[in-house]
This record gives structure tokens, sequence and C-alpha cells, in this order.
């Protein structure tokens, strides 16, 4: 790794944005990393509503798996990092994260927009049932249906609350995201993305949104992504091994 000097980050304004290379070092395998496959499945063909349309227990075995896999699993050096950074910077801080994983709140970041959704959250296929915690895996038996939608004589499936392919992020989060990156306007704007290809819209259109508003932009990630010529800087390595000593996981207080 090249050497990585700390970040004076005491007066600034930082967007975060992660994606699967932060929870690889916890072990969770990446999207790239499989090369986009699952059981032969295109990620692509599995992760979305057709996918789910035409074979809903391949799908809900799909996130069971993931989700089994990610209850084992622990938060790295790089997400207390982060969450290390947020606590020093308060409302001045914000992370958007493409993973599914849980693992940054369990490292303890708050300020936290999951813009992809969350495998520990399940929510209707059809109704406007609020999305709920669930652990559960639905691997051979019956599929979870709506309890709500059989009540008024429906049949509908549940689902992962993640977003899809194909499927709108939520614009409340889009928009949370936009505000924050124009709150404040005077103050230093840094925008970091760690661990992310740049390969899914519209998470890596986030480096220019943040570039048109004046950030400097900073990509750490294992290897050259594909919007890597989008950023300022390009830290090549291991995330858990460059944002503690990037972020100062005890570095300068916040001013
Ligand atoms: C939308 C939930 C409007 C699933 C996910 C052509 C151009 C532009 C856009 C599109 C297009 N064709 C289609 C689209 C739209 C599409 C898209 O972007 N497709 C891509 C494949 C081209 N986007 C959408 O559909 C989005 N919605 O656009 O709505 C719309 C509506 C209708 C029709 C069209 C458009 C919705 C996107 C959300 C999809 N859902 N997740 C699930 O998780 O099960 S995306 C999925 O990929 C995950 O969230 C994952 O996080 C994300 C991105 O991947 P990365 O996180 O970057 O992970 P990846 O493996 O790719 O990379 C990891 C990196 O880490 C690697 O570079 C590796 O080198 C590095 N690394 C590894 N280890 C380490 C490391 N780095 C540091 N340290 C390490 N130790």
């Amino acid at each position: 790794m090249a050497p990585v000097s700390p970040l004076d980050l005491s007066q600034s304004r930082v967007l975060v944005l992660t994606g699967a290379g932060v929870s690889a070092e916890s072990g969770l395998a990446t999207f790239r990393d499989s090369n986009g496959l699952w059981e032969q499945h295109r990620v692509e063909d599995v992760a979305t509503p057709a996918g789910f349309a035409n074979d809903p227990e391949l799908v809900w075995r799909f996130y069971s798996r993931r989700r089994e896999q990610a209850k084992t699993v622990e938060p790295n050096a790089g997400h207390r990092a982060i969450a290390a950074l947020e606590a020093r910077l308060g409302d001045r801080f914000l992370l958007v994260t493409q993973n599914v994983d849980g693992l940054h709140q369990r490292a303890g970041s708050e300020r936290v927009i999951e813009i992809h959704g969350s495998l520990f959250r399940t929510k209707c296929w059809a109704c406007d049932l609020e999305p709920f915690h669930d652990t559960a895996s639905y691997m051979a038996e019956r599929l979870p249906i709506c309890d709500r939608c059989e009540e008024a004589g429906r049949k509908a499936l549940l689902r992962p609350d993640i977003v899809w392919f194909g499927e709108m992020l939520d614009p409340n989060h889009l928009h949370a995201i936009d505000s924050f990156l124009r709150r404040g306007h005077g103050t230093p704007l840094v925008f970091l993305a760690v661990g992310t290809s740049g390969a899914v819209w519209p998470a890596a259109g986030l480096v220019h949104q943040a570039r048109g508003l004046g950030a400097s932009t900073i990509l750490v990630n294992a290897e050259a992504a594909e919007n890597t010529a989008h950023f300022h800087r390009f830290l090549e390595g291991r995330s858990a091994e460059i944002l503690p000593v990037l972020l100062g996981a005890d570095g300068p207080a916040s001013g």
C-alpha cells in the first residue's frame, strides 16, 4: 500500500459511499468477485423484480443464504474507522452505503442511508405494508405471504426490502443525499468512496454530483474502478488497512 497520511477533516463535511469491498474484509463476497454469479445465475437476473416473479423460491434462497452468512461475520476496522469519523463530525458526516448487510450499523454507524435496502428487512410484494425487521431464512418451507393482503382476500408474497436492478431508489434517500451535499455551503466538502466498482447507477454517479458542488473526491479501492478517472485521488489498497490511517481512527478532533 502506498504511504497514506491522515486527512484533516476537522473543518470539513464528509459524505462517504461504501460498496461490497468494505464488507469483503469481513468475509462477505463482493458482487464482482463472484463475477456477478450466484448458483450459476447472473445476480442481475436474480436481484430483479422479474427474477422474483419468475422464481420467488430461488430469490428467497439467494437472500436467505446471504442473511445466514451476514449473521456469521463481524464488522472490520474499515467499518469502525467510518463510525469513529461520524462520532467526531456529527451532523457534518453522512454515510451512504450500497451494502445491505447491516455491518456499518453493527460497527456503530448511525447516520447511514442504505440506498439499496437491507438484507434484514422484509416487505410485501403487492401492498404498502410497512417493511419490518426480519432475520428469518425462507429456504425449503412455504414462502412468506402478506397477512394484510390475505385478510383483504388477496394472496401476495413477501419479498426482501432490497432495491433490485431496474427498481427506483427511494426518492427520500436521494433527496437527503442532495441536501447534505448542498447544506452548510462554505465548509469544505469531501466525498470518499470506498470498496465499490462504480458499476452500479445511480450510486456510481455520486462522484459527479459531489464534484459539481465543489467537493474534493477520493476513491479507496483494491483496484481501479469504472469511475476512478472522476476522482481527484485514488488510493489503491484494502479498506480495512487504509481507512484507519486515512480517517485517523484517533485522528484530529472535530473543530
Ligand atoms: C435504477 C441490491 C432507474 C441487490 C443492488 C446502464 C447505464 C446506467 C445504468 C444502468 C444501465 N443499465 C441498467 C442500469 C440501471 C442499473 C445499473 O446500474 N445496472 C448496472 C449493472 C449497469 N441500476 C439500477 O437498476 C438501479 N435503479 O437505475 O432505477 C431505472 C429504473 C428502471 C430501468 C432503468 C433504470 C438500482 C441499482 C440497485 C441494484 N441493487 N443491490 C443485492 O444487494 O442483492 S446493486 C449491488 O451492486 C449491490 O448493492 C452492490 O453493492 C452494488 C454495487 O456493487 P459494489 O458494491 O460496487 O460491489 P462490486 O463487487 O461491484 O465492487 C466491489 C469493489 O470493491 C471492487 O472494485 C473490488 O476491487 C473492491 N474491493 C474488494 N475487496 C476490497 C475492495 N476494496 C477495498 N478493500 C477491499 N478489501
